[in-house]
């Protein structure tokens, strides 16, 4: 079994970040260790949270893991707490790279960002204007990132726009493969009406898109389960395609079970009555 860890705060309540990845990652059948880089009370869309920052657990924690001998075949992470964290969890990528490669071997691991910091155009709350040159740090040792548009134009200082054409997506591309990953995967991406999906382009030139139909409703914490959804699937060998157009699927299905539900889209999408839908569409695809 693929053992991959996950870097990321907990939000206790919320469904995002950890308790989001870890049900998805495991229910898929990839072993998903965590290193919480911050408990909070809930997420921080809610009115008021308490947030203890984890920081100072990165480095003893991973230390022991060398000690160990511990390896991982996938990193994945996603909200991160402070610039400061983004510096640790370089230091985690140097430590814990093994050869890069999206070709699964023993000596290889794949490193995934999702650069969790913003939406709709604008920053969440916890962040100031200096935070994305951090974030793309990180993201520039990762192999695949996986930034929606408001978070990539933020990475590459690009214009945010709500009515573009495939030049802006293009552009917005090649910003982001300047940062140095291997591989950029757009989300949120809508060229007509009633269709969204994901783009992506990799060094090599090779491109990719998939569209599904466009929901009404929006919820917080879809963009977690995006990217554990993928990052489960590529763990079990799929495609990079398959694994997104899996994910892009699931989040569907998650937002359209909750449609009828009365919560507040805050407390986020009901994901977890989807899970027997995602482990058979992926036991379809394997
Ligand atoms: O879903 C992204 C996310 C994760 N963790 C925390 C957040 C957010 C988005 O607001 O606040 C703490």
């Amino acid at each position: 079994m693929k053992r991959i860890v996950t870097l990321q705060d907990i939000s206790c309540v919320g469904r995002c970040s950890l308790t989001v990845a870890l049900p998805i990652i495991s229910a898929m059948g990839v072993e998903c260790g965590i290193l919480p880089t911050a408990v909070l009370s809930t997420h921080t869309m809610f009115k008021t949270f308490t947030c203890k920052d984890l920081s100072d657990q990165i480095e003893p924690i991973s230390e022991a893991w060398q000690r160990e001998g511990i390896g991982f075949d996938g990193i994945y992470t996603g909200y991160l707490a402070s610039a400061e964290q983004c510096r640790q969890v370089c230091g985690f990528f140097d430590k814990f790279r093994k050869k890069a490669g999206q070709e699964l071997s023993e000596e290889t691991n794949v490193i995934i960002v999702d650069p969790a910091m913003a939406d709709n155009g604008k920053l969440y709350a916890a962040f100031d204007s200096a935070f994305p040159a951090q974030m793309a740090k990180v993201c520039a040792k990762a192999d695949i990132i996986l930034p929606n548009i408001t978070e990539a134009s933020l990475l590459t200082g690009l214009p945010y726009r709500t009515e573009y054409d495939e030049s802006y997506i293009q552009d917005l591309l090649d910003g982001l493969l300047k940062l140095g990953c291997k591989t950029a995967v757009l989300t949120g991406v809508s060229y007509e009406p009633g269709k969204l999906g994901v783009v992506y382009r990799d060094k090599g030139g090779n491109e990719f898109s998939y569209f599904t139909r466009r929901c009404a409703q929006s919820y917080h914490g879809t963009g977690d389960i995006f990217s554990s959804a993928f990052t489960g699937g590529l763990m079990r060998g799929l495609s990079m395609g398959e694994a997104l157009a899996l994910a892009a699927d699931y989040v569907v299905e998650c937002i359209e079970i909750t449609a009828g539900s009365a919560a507040p889209r805050w407390y986020g999408a009901e994901f977890e009555s989807k899970i027997p839908w995602l482990c058979e569409n992926l036991k379809a695809r394997l």
